[in-house]
């Protein structure tokens, strides 16, 4: 269905596009985020693909000119219009431009990456087109798509075990998840050699109590610092890096990006041997996927490569292959059992039926810290794909509806505490914005 707008929801989502954007790039969100972010801006560019396609295909040229020559797209790209104050950590901080010769020189990037959705916005915009721009679409992003699945597959996998390692937790999407807690609280941060900043981000939400605590912010800054002397060479520094973990949602989502670039490289006419690279990437990603899973718990863990150890904790990335699909028959029901159960949406507590980003039963558990409870719009949109790819239609339509429901009762919020419902961080998100913008099509 096209966008409607004398549907509320629709109306103030496409309001909120409006508003965030700022003429070159959409804000992730309008204070709290007042940059480019990268998998932001890819799902962002999905909403906006239901309003303005042409303006969808402007957000992905403008995170691409962010593109490092060694293939890797920054986790931000700075609005050149904002004030250094706008964010921290800014610009200056990553300095990437000045220690990096494989960083571009006329934008400000941070030097680290996010969840590569990417792919599958560009396969999603070319489902919005008509078939000759689609192709269009499809030719101008086939290289850089594959120049930053190609980084992955090397720089963030040593290994070649098909699962890609993360050297910051900003780069798991989900900053400050427990899934991340053991490998932080061994970093050591020698204060005397971490240089002094101010954090910007208490300024712009409610309560302090929703957002990673002074000691996380430490160890983000710090690992920070590490990557930058080591000139965010990630594959020449690798064995001295502080925090590497094996993220099996990055993965998953790599896997599903793979498949995407597989039929975006159809559409586009590539070579052959690039196809049969993008095949590989997707069998290597899945091998990988399942050794991480866990029969007897019927969970997918991720993995601390520093520790050489398993990561048990309950979350939402334990339904990880699910997001990479093709599935055995029992993983899939794991899955399924696992999403129906009081570890993600049938805890009794929860005010809709939607799953906490950490289980609720989980030692863990925070109703209201970022990501260690609080329901994210953006993860119930993504595993609503991940439902529909599977052909779990029916699970794919209720995970709607309620989601639908809660941002109509609560508001564009970044996150919402699973209990109460109440909307927590931004308020006017991008990407919750963009995913109404999507289901509303649906
Ligand atoms: C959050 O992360 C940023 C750092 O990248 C922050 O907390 O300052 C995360 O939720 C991340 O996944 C998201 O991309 C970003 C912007 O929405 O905010």
């Amino acid at each position: 269905m096209p966008y409607d707008p004398t549907n509320p929801l629709a109306a103030r989502a496409a309001e909120i596009l409006r508003d965030n954007d700022t003429g070159a790039l959409v804000k992730a969100a309008p204070s709290l985020y007042p940059h480019q972010w990268s998998w932001d801006a890819a799902l962002v560019s999905i909403g906006l693909g239901h309003i303005d396609l042409d303006r969808a295909i402007a957000e992905l040229r403008h995170l691409f000119r962010g593109q490092w020559r060694n293939g890797l797209i920054p986790h931000i790209q700075y609005d050149a219009n904002a004030t250094a104050a706008a964010y921290f950590p800014d610009a200056e901080r990553w300095a990437s431009r000045y220690v990096s010769p494989d960083a571009p020189q006329d934008v400000a990037t941070s030097g680290i990456v996010q969840p590569p959705v990417h792919a599958f916005a560009v396969r999603q915009l070319i489902g919005l087109a008509s078939l000759e721009q689609g192709t269009e679409i499809a030719r101008e992003f086939f290289r850089p798509l594959m120049n930053w699945h190609r980084y992955l597959h090397s720089a963030r996998d040593p290994e070649n075990s098909g699962l890609i390692t993360i050297v910051h937790p900003w780069e798991s999407g989900m900053d400050n998840s427990p899934r991340w807690d053991s490998a932080m609280a061994r970093i050591e941060v020698p204060k005397d050699d971490l240089p002094p900043y101010t954090r910007r981000d208490l300024a712009h939400v409610s309560d302090p109590s929703q957002r990673p605590t002074n000691e996380d912010y430490d160890r983000y800054i710090w690992i920070l610092e590490v990557l930058k002397r080591s000139r965010y060479r990630v594959d020449v520094g690798y064995d001295q890096l502080p925090f590497r973990v094996k993220d099996v949602f990055f993965t998953a989502l790599l896997v599903a990006g793979n498949e995407s670039l597989m039929h975006i490289a159809s559409i586009a006419g590539a070579d052959l041997e690039d196809m049969d690279i993008i095949e590989e990437w997707i069998a290597l990603g899945r091998r990988g996927l399942t050794a991480r899973w866990d029969d007897a718990t019927g969970r997918c863990l991720d993995y601390d490569v520093v520790s050489d150890t398993e990561i048990d904790v309950d979350t939402i990335a334990s339904i990880s292959p699910i997001f990479a699909g093709q599935v055995s028959r029992g993983v899939r029901q794991a899955i399924i059992d696992r999403w129906q159960s009081s570890a993600l949406t049938g805890h009794p507590d929860l005010r809709w039926k939607l799953p906490p980003s950490t289980s609720l039963d989980a030692p863990q558990f925070n109703t209201t810290r970022y990501w260690r409870g609080p329901v994210w719009p953006v993860i119930n949109w993504l595993t609503w794909h991940a439902w529909q790819r599977n052909g779990e239609f029916a699970l794919a339509d209720e995970l709607r509806e309620q989601a639908l429901a809660q941002i109509a009762a609560s508001g564009f919020y970044e996150y919402m505490n699973p209990v109460t419902g109440e909307g927590m961080g931004s308020d006017a998100q991008s990407w919750t914005a963009a995913a109404v913008l999507d289901w509303l099509a649906e």
